[in-house]
């Protein structure tokens, strides 16, 4: 009988330890805990029927199986520590629920304005203008003094101007606009030109419904012999024919920059409301004169629009703040 009993005493450890090594969660260990150890568990049950054994078996049955029970709880002890130290604990593996449907992964899209630039550009593109780009970081030669505005000009105040360095020789800045990249282009190549220049233009300036101190412009430039307004209007109706509709009103209007001449301003009706889109104009004699053209030979026209205005009046948005503000909300549904 002593004997049967220490018999099963190990049966009853083999059966446990085995079980306790196939343990793979926390949740595994504790029902391990309570099969083995807990007060209903199978020591207990052993323990408690010890009473019931001969006189002379108890005190040896009740010794062995607390011993059984000091080593049970010491592996069960360790095995919690191992589990705990290999991560078990934090990701035991019935907490992946392999039914659930996976995650898709989303595709990020693009920008409004880079949607919008990237048209206006296909449209240039389609009459033969070819597209450049240029440095955000400009000289101030570039930016102002070879586009013939004097340095009175409003246009260099500190309010306009977002400055990188005003006390070096060549002045540095954020370009105002995107025309320097005329200059730059007249200056490596010589006509005929037919550019377009898309990119970031940054003013010092109070920022509303239709201004912001960042946004994007696109130039454009044509040079050649026997170029004239005529040129100038026809590609720009053509432009917003391609952009607006044919029924879209434009409006041309004169306008003064320093760097053209006759100069104007290009608006697309708005809901009853005319939005200035463009300015424009015949490149003046002195730009082409300060890159080496003959004037009496070449003549040219300039344009320079926000894609930003344009989109807001092809999709309706009714504030410019929007599209750097960041708002997914805004920005998804492009
Ligand atoms: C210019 O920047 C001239 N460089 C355009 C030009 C080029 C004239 C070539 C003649 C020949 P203006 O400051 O008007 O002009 O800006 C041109 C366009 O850029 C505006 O019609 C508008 O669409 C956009 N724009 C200007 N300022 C802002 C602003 N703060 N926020 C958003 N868009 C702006």
């Amino acid at each position: 009988m002593a004997e049967s009993a220490a018999a099963s005493t190990q049966e009853l450890e083999r059966a446990a330890l085995d079980s306790l090594a196939a343990a793979k969660s926390e949740t595994e260990l504790e029902d391990w805990r309570i099969a083995y150890l807990g007060r209903r568990g199978e020591l207990s049950v052993r323990l408690r029927s010890v009473g019931s054994l001969p006189a002379e078996q108890r005190r040896e049955a009740g010794a062995s199986l607390n011993r059984l029970k000091s080593r049970l709880t010491t592996a069960f002890d360790e095995a919690v520590q191992t589990a705990s130290q290999s991560g078990r604990e934090t990701a035991p593996l019935d907490a992946i629920d392999i039914t659930l449907p996976g995650r898709r992964s989303k595709l990020g899209g693009l920008h409004p304005s880079e949607m919008m630039m990237r048209e206006i550009l296909e449209v240039f593109n389609d009459m033969g203008f070819q597209t450049v780009e240029g440095p955000i970081v400009e000289l101030e030669k570039y930016n102002f003094d070879m586009l013939n505005v004097p340095p009175d000009h409003p246009a260099r105040d500190l309010q306009d101007t977002l400055w990188i360095d005003r006390k070096s020789r060549d002045k540095v800045l954020l370009r105002t606009q995107t025309s320097p990249m005329q200059i730059r282009t007249m200056e490596k190549q010589k006509p005929p030109v037919r550019i377009v220049s898309p990119g970031l233009c940054f003013r010092h300036e109070a920022t509303d419904a239709t201004h912001e101190w960042q946004f994007h412009q696109v130039e454009g430039l044509a040079v050649d012999e026997g170029v004239t307004m005529s040129d100038l209007k026809g590609t720009l109706y053509e432009f917003t024919r391609r952009i607006f509709g044919t029924q879209r009103k434009i409006r041309f209007r004169c306008d003064y920059f320093p760097f053209v001449e006759p100069g104007v301003d290009v608006s697309v009706d708005w809901n009853g409301r005319w939005v200035e889109i463009m300015g424009a104009g015949m490149v003046h004699p002195k730009v082409l004169e300060g890159v080496g053209y003959d004037s009496s030979k070449y003549t040219g026209f300039a344009f320079g629009m926000g894609p930003e205005r344009i989109a807001m009046l092809r999709y309706n948005i009714e504030d410019i703040r929007h599209f750097f503000s960041n708002d997914l909300r805004f920005l998804s549904q492009f």
